[in-house]
């Protein structure tokens, strides 16, 4: 029975995304997918908050049925995404990656250099010393998978914003993209990643980043959903040339917001 029970809500998970993708094809709905949707943004379309696995699944069902009239609404890259306190933290976070757990890439710090290129005065790269003595901030927030889960984690880094101004970022560039030490490869609009809750993150839970978060360093937007979330970043580069997305490519771009 209860194999059966999870097999419908998968199938119903299914075919939420494949409704997405219909909608995705249509021309019409391409100028709504290039938008800068935030789950902020998303919550506020819906009518939706996301506030517990329950209302996640909700939303998740309301999105994939917005129509036309939602078009022209507008992004508003100021809304912040909701807080929680440390006991509300899911216990164990879970793992997820296109891998699974035990193949999480093992970075070794020492040798470990960030590379920042593209649209940057400050062309340089950075070792993990130099980035952890940037200023500090904490959040405890939700992360939310299109495959239909959420979990609350704390994470603990640098504003991005101060690390882009930091090296000197063209900040009127349109694009941040990252690579990263797994070969995933994620692209966010300038307006999120100067979004006052985009950290660079690297701490979990008080703790630097195990393998399975991301180690040495995630990208933490919880006004994006978890696949625009890069783990394990080498790379950050500013660009005004539309880089993509691992799973953007494969067609997810209608939900992830960019
Ligand atoms: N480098 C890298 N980053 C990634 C992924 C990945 O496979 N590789 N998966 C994404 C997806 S789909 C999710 S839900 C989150 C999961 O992060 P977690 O393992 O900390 O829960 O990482 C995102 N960032
Ligand atoms: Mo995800």
């Amino acid at each position: 029975m209860k194999t059966t029970g999870r097999k419908i809500i998968e199938l119903d998970r299914a075919a939420i995304l494949a409704d997405a993708r219909r909608e995705l094809d249509m021309p019409s709905r391409r100028l709504f997918g290039k938008r800068m949707l935030t789950l902020g943004g998303l919550s506020l379309l819906t009518g939706c908050t996301i506030t517990d696995d329950a209302s996640v699944n909700t939303f998740l069902t309301a999105v994939s049925r917005l129509n036309d009239r939602v078009q022209g609404w507008l992004f508003d890259p100021t809304r912040l995404a909701p807080t929680y306190t440390e006991a509300q933290i899911t216990r164990p976070f879970p793992f997820n990656a296109f891998y699974s757990e035990s193949e999480a890439p093992v970075v070794d710090g020492g040798d470990y250099r960030l590379t920042i290129s593209g649209l940057v005065k400050g062309q340089r790269v950075w070792t993990l010393p130099e980035l952890y003595a940037l200023p500090h901030a904490e959040q405890i927030t939700r992360h939310i998978c299109v495959e239909g889960w959420s979990a609350i984690g704390r994470w603990g880094g640098t504003p991005f914003a101060h690390f882009l101004r930091r090296v000197d970022a063209d900040l009127t560039a349109k694009y941040v993209g990252f690579r990263c030490a797994d070969n995933y490869y994620e692209s966010i609009d300038m307006a999120t990643a100067l979004h006052p809750q985009t950290l660079l993150a690297f701490d979990y839970d008080g703790e630097r980043l195990p393998a399975k978060y991301g180690y040495p360093m995630k990208l933490r937007m919880p006004t994006k959903l978890g696949y625009k979330n890069p783990k394990h970043i080498v790379e950050i580069f500013v660009t005004n040339t539309y880089p993509g997305g691992y799973w953007v490519d494969q067609g997810y771009n209608w939900f992830g917001g960019s």
